[in-house]
């Protein structure tokens, strides 16, 4: 179908589906070039995408718990796969074609280590207004900050009229999220040390999952593996672990979560940067790495624990997928 979808209504659809916010994008929006061969292999017609968000419980995500960011991670991911569903099946029923591309996982495997998602919903993110990346790389809602997860639903309906980017960045460049990274993956100057945030933040998920495996095929016996592996990091292979979301917690940005720190900096940093900083952990780094270094120069505290890195992208992070 080459219908026309009137925003306001599909703005509407998207809000009684559950999204806090929602923009509107055309797939040939400058910006958005890298998108557009894997969102057409997903969707050949696509023309439009739909982006939306929704907040996070902040102070799950801020917590030393490490137990409660992973179930707010958890129950927020299935939470924009039913509003994507959910607007798919709203543009289905008017005639038009329209997918709910992962939030995350899962994702194309065969294709790792390149690019395994189809959207990148970042950048989606930022050219229909929801936003824009901060020091950290991660898009900051004008009102509800960095505590956003991200999703989009691609569609062959015409949107009229699109969104716009926001027209100013609410990151306050105060650079929290640079001082919390345990690995220093985030640097003042803004660029991102990706090698760093993906070893430390999927161990016991993706990548080292594999690295796991790796360990016990390579143990002699019971003994030498529990040398290679701590009974809790075994435990932990059960089921998925994030971390490093550090960055995010510490952030003040967002017009929703601003105020305590307009209102006391040295409290925010007593109540929120300072006890990720000092929580006694296991900090995930390849041996030699930089994240090494840095961990053991500024947390002692924290315990080094070497990985292998297991599959690392190619420089070349956009290698368009063979199907059209
Ligand atoms: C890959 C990925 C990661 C990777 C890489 C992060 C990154 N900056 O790209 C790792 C494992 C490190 C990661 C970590 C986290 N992620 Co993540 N991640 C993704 C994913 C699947 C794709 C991101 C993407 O498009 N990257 C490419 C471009 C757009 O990012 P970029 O910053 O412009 O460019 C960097 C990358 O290209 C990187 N890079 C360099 N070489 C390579 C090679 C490959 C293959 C890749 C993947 C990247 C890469 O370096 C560039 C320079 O900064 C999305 C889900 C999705 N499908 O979009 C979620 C997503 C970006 N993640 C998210 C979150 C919340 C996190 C964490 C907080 C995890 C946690 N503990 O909960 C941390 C935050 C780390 C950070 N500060 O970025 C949210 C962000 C929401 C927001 N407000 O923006 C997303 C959108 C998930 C969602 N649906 O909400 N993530
Ligand atoms: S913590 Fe500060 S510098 Fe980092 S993204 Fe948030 S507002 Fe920007």
């Amino acid at each position: 179908m080459t219908g026309v979808m009137d925003a306001a209504e599909l703005r509407q659809i998207c809000l009684d589906a559950g999204a806090d916010d929602a923009g509107f994008v055309a797939l040939e929006t400058p910006g958005l070039e890298g998108e557009v061969d894997y969102v057409r292999e997903a969707l050949a017609s696509t023309r439009s995408l739909i982006s939306v968000c929704v907040r996070l419980a902040r102070e799950n995500f801020r917590s030393r718990a490490v137990s409660s960011v992973n179930t707010e991670i958890d129950t927020a991911i299935p939470v924009l796969d039913r509003i994507g569903r959910t607007i798919s099946i709203a543009l289905q029923d008017r005639g038009y074609r329209a997918l709910y591309p992962s939030v995350t996982f899962p994702v194309e495997a065969q294709r790792l280590p390149s690019r395994g998602w189809t959207v990148s919903h970042k950048p989606v993110a930022v050219a229909a207004g929801l936003g824009h990346m901060g020091i950290h790389r991660c898009v900051i809602h004008p009102r509800f900050g960095s505590f956003i997860g991200l999703g989009t639903v691609i569609t062959d309906a015409v949107i009229t009229p699109y969104s716009r980017p926001i027209d100013w960045n609410p990151c306050l460049g105060c650079y929290l999220c640079v001082a919390a990274c345990p690995v220093g993956a985030i640097h003042n100057d803004g660029s991102f040390d990706f090698d760093s945030c993906y070893t430390h933040t999927y161990n016991q998920f993706v990548n080292n999952f594999a690295d796991w495996v790796e360990v016990m095929a390579d143990s002699t016996d019971l003994d030498d593996y529990n040398q290679r592996m701590s009974p809790q990091e075994t435990t932990m292979q059960s089921r998925r672990q994030y971390r490093s979301g550090y960055c995010v917690a510490v952030c003040p940005a967002g017009s929703e979560v601003i105020g305590p720190y307009l209102a006391d900096r040295k409290e925010h940093l007593q109540l929120v940067l300072r006890p990720l900083q000092r929580k006694p952990e296991n900090v995930y780094a390849s041996p030699g790495s930089n994240a090494e270094a840095h961990a053991r120069k500024r947390f002692p505290n924290k315990t080094v624990r070497h990985v292998d890195s297991g599959i690392m992208p190619p420089d070349d992070i956009d290698p368009a997928p063979e199907a059209r």
